[in-house]
């Protein structure tokens, strides 16, 4: 009996170890694009992003020497939940923006991220609906947020809508992107030429609208980023919450920003950013 104890004890120990390693490690954050850099077209790209550990998010270049060894992912998609586990292809950099790391994916993927298996959370705890059609508060949503940034006289134009309980409070918010751009040619965009990501949240019987961000040409001198749309939503830090992953496609630039959304207001967070120009 006493020998029987002690080995009981001992792989008590060792279970204990083994949880506490696969806790400390630091789990990769990739957003899968293709290079039309749209949720709903078959993803040939990871991008590194940064990662998490113990509920903290650390920069990409500070994950990159962490990462020689190949390492397990589990894939989601904002709008189908978990699709599948799996590996991913060599880390490397960027052809066009060497600074940055990247994959080519093995396969053709439909998930929007891919997360280290070392997140041991539901990363889609909710999974989002896309809105096929738009209300007229939405296209009220969308015409305050353009008086407010000066911008009376610009069309409204939804572009995407999704339903989601982003902060698990058990009310959904609506994330949508609207856009026009007034092209002066292929390259670049008039003046009144907007595009922003909004989160409206419902506060009572009323809506409040929460700008994620934005750009707009009001003045001559305004430079237009670029064409936003929603990545991806998803619980990148275990809290319960989801943050949201906004692609800005520009010309000649592109960028990738996380948002976290906590008691009605956004915050971006820098160490999960990827910026490419040329
Ligand atoms: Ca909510
Ligand atoms: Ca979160």
């Amino acid at each position: 009996m006493h020998g029987l104890r002690v080995l009981t004890v001992l792989s008590a120990g060792l279970v204990l170890i083994v949880a506490a390693a696969a806790q400390a490690k630091v789990a990769p954050i990739f957003a899968l694009a293709s290079q039309k850099s749209h949720p709903d077209k078959i993803k040939t790209f990871g991008y590194l992003l940064g990662g998490v550990e113990n509920g903290r998010y650390v920069s990409d270049e500070k994950l990159a020497e962490t990462m020689k060894e190949p390492q397990t992912y589990t894939f989601y998609g904002f709008l189908t939940g978990q699709t599948g586990a799996g590996t991913l292809g060599e880390l490397r950099p960027d052809d066009v923006c060497p600074e940055n790391l990247d994959v080519r994916l093995p396969t053709a993927f439909t998930a929007d991220l891919a997360v280290g298996a070392a997140a041991g959370w539901p990363v889609v705890p909710r999974v989002a609906k896309r809105l096929l059609r738009y209300s007229a508060a939405d296209r009220r949503a969308v015409a305050d947020t353009l008086k407010k940034l000066g911008l009376r006289k610009s069309d409204v134009v939804i572009k995407e809508a999704f339903r989601v309980d982003l902060d698990g409070n058990g009310t959904d918010e609506i994330v949508l992107t609207a856009e026009k751009i007034y092209r002066i040619d292929w390259s670049l965009a008039g003046l009144r030429s907007y595009s922003f990501v909004l989160i409206r949240q419902r506060a009572g019987a009323k809506w409040r609208n929460i700008l994620v961000h934005e750009t707009y040409r009001k003045k001559k001198d305004d430079v237009f980023w670029g064409e936003y749309s929603v990545w991806s939503i998803g619980d990148l830090d275990g809290d319960g919450r989801m943050e949201l992953v906004v692609g800005i496609g520009g010309w000649e630039e592109a960028w990738i920003k996380t948002f976290a959304y906590r008691d009605g207001k956004v915050t971006e967070i820098w160490e999960l950013a990827h910026y490419c120009g040329v």
